[in-house]
């Protein structure tokens, strides 16, 4: 069976457990808890030297240390439902909608959180090697995350899912991004974000949004 590890506070672990959850894939979670800083274990370091959740093994032994190469796995061994997009054009769309809402939302709100948060001193950056809080980041984060909220909600202003007419992964990063902004107690609102709102409705309907 595939393995994940997993931590159930972190956002980027639930991106891959909405992925496996949307293709009804099987597998068994091993907890890694980041607030006990577990990721820096020998044990989980043997596992992902990155020290980095989410990492899944497959059942020959092969490690998928990041939400890309997990999804570029899984889509290859279980086609459907197409999380990734089905057609070279939906490919092409989805791709870019995911390499977007990652830098510039899941990006602006882990550099708002990692150089504000306490409990992130010294680890601006994930990883091993120390890296200093930079305040200006933070603010710059929270700006950055603002304007993602705007930018998303002009987007959906006609679209039912985030890319290619059809949920994929961007759908995924993207709840999972907005749902993690609760740590910068910054939400979008009726008032500011109606279809960001509307589209963020949809999403929570879908049993993978547990996940
Ligand atoms: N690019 C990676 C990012 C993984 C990542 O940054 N995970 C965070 C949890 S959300 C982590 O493991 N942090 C460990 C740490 O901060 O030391 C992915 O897409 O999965």
């Amino acid at each position: 069976m595939l393995t994940l590890y997993d931590f159930e506070l972190a956002p980027n672990p639930r991106r891959a457990r909405i992925f496996l959850a949307e293709k009804n894939i099987d597998y068994k979670k091993v907890a890694i808890n980041l607030r006990e800083l577990e990721q820096f274990s020998d044990t989980f370091k043997a596992v992902n030297p990155r020290c980095t959740v989410p990492a899944l093994v497959s059942e020959e032994g092969s490690c998928f240390a990041d939400n890309a190469s997990i999804a570029a796995y899984l889509e290859a061994r279980f086609p459907e439902p197409p999380l990734l997009g089905r057609t070279p054009e939906d490919k092409g769309d989805v791709a870019y909608w995911q390499a977007r809402i990652e830098s510039d939302g899941l990006g602006a709100v882990a550099e708002a959180f990692r150089n504000s948060n306490p409990a992130m001193a010294k680890r601006g950056l994930p990883g091993t090697r120390p890296v200093e809080q930079i305040p200006a980041l933070a603010e710059r984060g929270l700006q950055r995350t603002a304007a993602f909220f705007d930018d998303l909600n002009e987007h959906l202003a006609n679209r039912e899912f985030i890319a290619a007419n059809q949920f994929s992964i961007a759908d995924i990063t993207a709840l999972v991004t907005v749902d993690f902004a609760r740590v910068l107690k910054l939400q979008p609102t009726e008032e500011n974000h109606p279809h960001l709102c509307a589209w963020r409705e949809r999403m929570k309907q879908r049993p993978s949004a547990k996940a």
